[in-house]
């Protein structure tokens, strides 16, 4: 797996490492009691069936002590996790940067608003590969939008992003290793996600829903800079602007 790169990635860690410890451990004893018994119990050293069985508790105990573990990883690490990292998307006094993630077969797009802070006017109605996110070119919030397909995009560092993904046509599933994210992508659905990059670099996104014959080439970069070269990069694509991206 590669190196976390979010905020909420080393929580994921820690929970897949603690998990994996617990079914080593479980893999571990079952393998060992298996053994155990095939030679305690072999015909030679029993010719004769004992109808009662175990009367040791010990199986009951050590039941208790793996739900007990199992209730310890869901409560305590499991479900706190989850109520950070996917409940409660950042506030708008936390000020995400905020895009749109459009999956299409086999690329990806994103959409911000431009230095306007206003989406421009969608509708399903104007969208084709011409135009992923459908933006209304005549409305005047849509000129500074910032359309960026099949290119590398661009995120700050250390400041919260919220990004809402869908599908312009299969299932897809928008997935970041680095950023310990994934989501499916759904036409007809605007799934929000939210991360915090902490690290500046080059991340790739995948697609980890089988979606047709390119699926393994539906690769798509996004570049996590200093807020700075975050600025300078959304005033040049914003003044550019328009529905400029186009997957043909
Ligand atoms: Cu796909």
């Amino acid at each position: 797996m590669s190196e976390a790169a979010s905020a909420h990635g080393k929580g994921i860690d820690e929970l897949i490492l603690y998990v994996h410890l617990l079914m080593g451990a479980l893999f571990v004893g079952w393998v060992g009691y298996f053994l155990f018994v095939m030679f305690r119990f072999n015909r030679s050293a029993n010719p004769k069936a004992d109808y009662v069985g175990a009367r040791s508790h010990a199986s009951t105990y050590l039941e208790i002590g793996v739900a007990v573990v199992e209730g310890v990883l869901l409560i305590g690490l499991a479900i706190p996790l989850w109520a950070r990292a996917v409940d409660n998307p950042p506030g708008p006094a936390e000020k995400p940067v905020e895009l749109q993630v459009m999956a299409q077969q086999f690329a990806w797009a994103a959409h911000f608003p431009g230095t306007d802070g206003k989406w421009g006017k969608q509708d399903t109605k104007f969208a084709d590969r011409g135009n992923p996110f459908g933006l209304d070119t005549a409305d005047a919030d849509a000129k500074d939008d910032i359309s960026v397909v099949t290119e590398a995009f661009l995120l700050p560092v250390n400041r919260p992003v919220i990004a809402k993904i869908s599908s312009m046509d299969v299932i897809h599933c928008f997935k970041s290793p680095a950023m310990r994210v994934t989501q499916d992508a759904i036409p007809g659905l605007s799934i929000p996600v939210h991360f915090t990059p902490t690290k500046v670099g080059d991340y790739s996104i995948t697609c980890a829903q089988l979606c047709g014959n390119g699926h393994a080439s539906m690769k798509g970069v996004f570049k996590v800079v200093s807020q700075d070269d975050f600025d300078k990069w959304y005033a040049e694509k914003s003044k550019a602007g328009g529905a400029g991206g186009s997957f043909e």
